[in-house]
């Protein structure tokens, strides 16, 4: 156990907030200031809200001696990512009102707004609330949002499983009232001393803690980065548990080797009954071992290698009271999303579209924002966000299919061609909101990629089946480091370059050149389709060709 001599100022935070209040009462109402106190700019992030402000407005600000531009970002938790028609109006609605009016989809299938002037911030959260929706632990030392697979035609109890994502996300809420005191009028807190909770206590988790679930055969929640991974297991027809990864984790920091990406660690089998107990119980070793010392080493995933996997899996089974079975066969053949309509074993479609990046806005000839307003205000779908930040419409009739396909060829949805690589492509926000972005990523990807097609085009490669993510830092935001091609931003217009990871998310990248230029990168990238197409073996991925014969840094 992790002694509390050196605790981190974040740890000291969490202990003084009585229960996640900290003084956001009386930060919320200062009207001299666009930002919230320090102490509360930390304590509010377990509400679901960062303090961010404009970058591209920082040396304007300073030049005129004006404070920041500072807003807030929301990030609604939403386990599995569905909302229902009528949610989705309100949360259109809510956007134009209160943010930027863009919604963004992220890479744990929920979504995220940007732009909330401080004023702004209660009523954003009061109308959210009333949809049904709310952003309790979507950041924080605490559980996030959980992420489940989304696609139904591939698994004959997809709903059983995905469902779990919501049971997960309640057995790990925090106890505390303080949301619905500081946002939502809610009774006050008498004292100091604030509601019991039994997982969290008064110091929550040592870092933040994110779980997913993945149904074979697919693999797009990317079920190994998670600090808890559960694969969704059949015997029979029938879903009877999960396999347990714990430990899984992607973020590093440049330059410093005591920090790696990790890929969790598989533990063994839990039935579906016991699977609540055994969540809770990992979160709570984490809890009591995790490092509250240093916060960049305070992932579980670090927890794990001090203890050793099966020091780890011994204190864990003797808190649960019962040893967990030996982990049960299962293959991932798949990561990208299924586009276009597929269908359930109850008769029911579904429509996945392309979001790039996950910005739910009209380009020409692409309306994918007037078409998902068009479906749900007339009923006619729900939504469900992917964590390869696309759109699905979800739970249409056999009667409403007609309709939804008109509204999608109407807004060019139905017919979008788009590269594979275009496709399956993720960035994450970086600039001009993410306060620790080194480069860009989603305002860059998307030409870079204009730029990288046309040499997929010269090698014969456009059909080619090909992962690349974008990260503005090394956080890892757009799991860069489970990509076959992965860029990292070291400075502005600067990458590293990962390589070589496979197209399953199975085996992390590797190190391949640093600090890399747009024109660096192009040139790499012509040689190795080049050698590829020259050297690789029969189906052999670009990702599997270059942990073959590529020569890395590290
Ligand atoms: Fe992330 C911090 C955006 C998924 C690892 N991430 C941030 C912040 C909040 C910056 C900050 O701390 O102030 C970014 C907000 C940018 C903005 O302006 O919106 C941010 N992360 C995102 C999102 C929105 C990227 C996207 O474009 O979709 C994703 C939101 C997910 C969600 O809905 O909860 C997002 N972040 C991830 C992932 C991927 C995943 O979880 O599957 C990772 C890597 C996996 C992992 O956690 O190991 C990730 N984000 C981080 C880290 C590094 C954590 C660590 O272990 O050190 C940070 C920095 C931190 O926590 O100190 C971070
Ligand atoms: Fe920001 Fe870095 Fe995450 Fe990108 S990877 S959103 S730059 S923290």
């Amino acid at each position: 156990m992790s002694t509390d001599t050196k605790l981190s100022v974040a740890e000291a935070q969490k202990l003084a907030s009585r229960g996640l209040r900290g003084t956001l009462g009386a930060s919320l109402t200062d009207p001299l200031t666009g930002q919230v106190a320090e102490a509360d700019q930390f304590i509010i992030k377990f509400h679901g809200i960062y303090q961010q402000d404009n970058r591209d407005r920082r040396d304007e600000r300073e030049h005129k001696k004006l404070e920041r531009d500072y807003s807030f970002m929301i990030r609604l938790r939403i386990p599995g990512g569905d909302v229902s028609a009528e949610q989705w109006q309100g949360i259109h609605r809510v956007a134009k009102q209160y943010t930027t009016g863009v919604v963004k989809i992220t890479t744990r299938q929920t979504v995220q707004f940007h732009g909330i002037i401080k004023a702004k911030l209660k009523p954003t959260v009061k109308d959210f609330y009333a949809l049904g929706l709310d952003s309790i632990a979507a950041c924080g030392d605490v559980n996030r949002n959980v992420m489940a697979g989304v696609h139904p035609s591939l698994s004959p109890f997809h709903k059983e499983v995905h469902d779990f994502a919501d049971k997960i996300s309640t057995h790990l809420l925090p106890k505390t009232q303080a949301f619905s005191e500081v946002w939502l009028d809610g009774e006050k807190l008498v004292g100091d001393t604030p509601e019991p909770d039994p997982l969290y206590q008064d110091r929550y988790l040592p870092r933040k803690f994110k779980i997913a679930i993945a149904i074979p055969p697919h693999n797009e929640v990317d079920v190994f980065a998670n600090d808890i991974g559960l694969i969704a297991i059949q015997e029979n027809g029938k879903f009877i548990g999960f396999n347990v990864l714990a430990g899984g984790g992607l973020s590093t920091t440049h330059g410093n080797s005591s920090t790696y990406a990790r890929l969790g660690s598989l533990l063994g089998f839990v039935p579906t009954e016991k699977t609540l107990e055994t969540v809770w119980q990992i979160a709570a070793v984490q809890r009591d071992f995790g490092n509250r010392e240093e916060r960049r080493l305070s992932r579980l995933k670090y927890t794990i290698d001090r203890m050793s996997v099966e020091g780890f899996k011994a204190t864990l089974e003797e808190r649960l009271g019962f040893k967990l079975a030996p982990a049960k066969p299962f293959e991932f053949t798949q990561r990208g999303d299924i586009y276009g309509w597929q269908q359930d074993v109850n008769g029911l479609h579904y429509f996945t579209a392309f979001v790039e990046n996950g910005r739910v806005i009209d380009t020409e000839g692409y309306a994918i924002e007037q078409a998902i307003f068009d479906m749900t205000a007339q009923n006619l779908a729900g939504v469900r966000f992917t964590g390869n930040q696309n759109v699905m419409l979800t739970y249409i009739t056999t009667e409403n299919k007609p309709a939804v396909q008109t509204i999608l060829e109407k807004h060019g949805i139905a017919q979008r061609e788009l590269s594979k690589i275009r496709r399956d492509a993720l960035a994450c926000v970086a600039l001009n909101t993410c306060p620790l972005a080194m480069a860009e990523a989603q305002r860059y990807l998307p030409s870079l990629i204009s730029k990288v097609e046309p040499l997929l085009a010269k090698h014969g490669l456009l059909e080619q089946e090909l992962y690349i993510r974008m990260t503005g830092c090394p956080n890892g935001c757009a799991r860069p480091y489970l990509a076959e091609i992965g860029m990292i931003g070291k400075a502005m217009g600067e990458y590293n370059l990962y390589f070589a990871g496979d197209q399953s998310g199975q085996r992390l990248n590797r190190l391949y050149a640093e600090s890399q230029n747009e024109a660096q990168i192009l040139e790499t990238l012509d040689k190795l389709f080049a050698q590829y197409v020259a050297e690789r073996t029969k189906s052999e991925s670009f990702g599997d060709f270059i942990q073959r014969v590529g020569t890395f840094l590290v």
